[in-house]
């Protein structure tokens, strides 16, 4: 027991920290890796017919959830007036006129032409919160028009909980390998 402690405390400090920093970052790493593998329940990316209805002032649905790699079919219908539709993130604008099946669409980053379209599609291929909103005045309270595009998975919230997780895990183990030596 004795040999043991004298051993420990002879062993370079240096070398302690890098070990205490190696294991807390696989611990980091490992938790992170295993946050996004067990909560990436998405499955496969699906087609999915999704029909947006616009009226004084709002969009129904207000939110629409979809999982990373799901191909959106948009079908945009107005209930009153001329509505828009912006999707941030995406390079959607439309314009959606009452009682039209079409909509007219551009794609702001290409200009300005407009193409009549009964959907339009979307690849959710960016995660996150995109909002979506009336890109064409239709009264006083169009300011307020929008709702929001949800796509999942979070893979840095779960990373995020997987690396502290981890870090906890790290932690326990390095005061586990210091015990010896605090005893003595
Ligand atoms: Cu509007």
């Amino acid at each position: 027991m004795a040999l043991e402690v004298v051993a420990d405390v002879a062993r370079p400090r240096a070398r302690t920290r890098w070990r205490t920093a190696a294991i807390l970052a696989a611990a980091v790493g490992l938790g992170a890796g295993a946050g996004i593998l067990l909560f990436n329940t998405s499955g496969p990316p699906k087609d999915r017919d999704i029909t947006i209805y616009a009226k004084q002032y709002s969009f129904e649905p207000p939110i629409i959830r979809a999982n990373r790699g799901d191909r959106l079919h948009l079908k945009l219908v107005s209930l009153d007036v001329v509505h828009g539709f912006y999707l941030e993130g995406y390079d959607v604008d439309a314009e959606i006129l009452p009682q039209q099946k079409n909509a007219l669409v551009r794609h702001p980053s290409q200009g300005d032409q407009r193409v009549e379209q009964e959907e339009i599609t979307v690849v959710a291929t960016q995660t996150g919160k995109f909002r979506y909103r009336c890109s064409h005045t239709c009264g006083a309270l169009h300011p307020f028009m929008s709702g929001e595009l949800i796509v999942a998975p979070n893979h840095s919230l779960h990373g995020g909980i997987g690396a502290s997780l981890g870090l906890l895990v790290g932690f326990a183990l390095v005061v586990r390998r210091r015990e010896p030596t605090a005893a003595a």
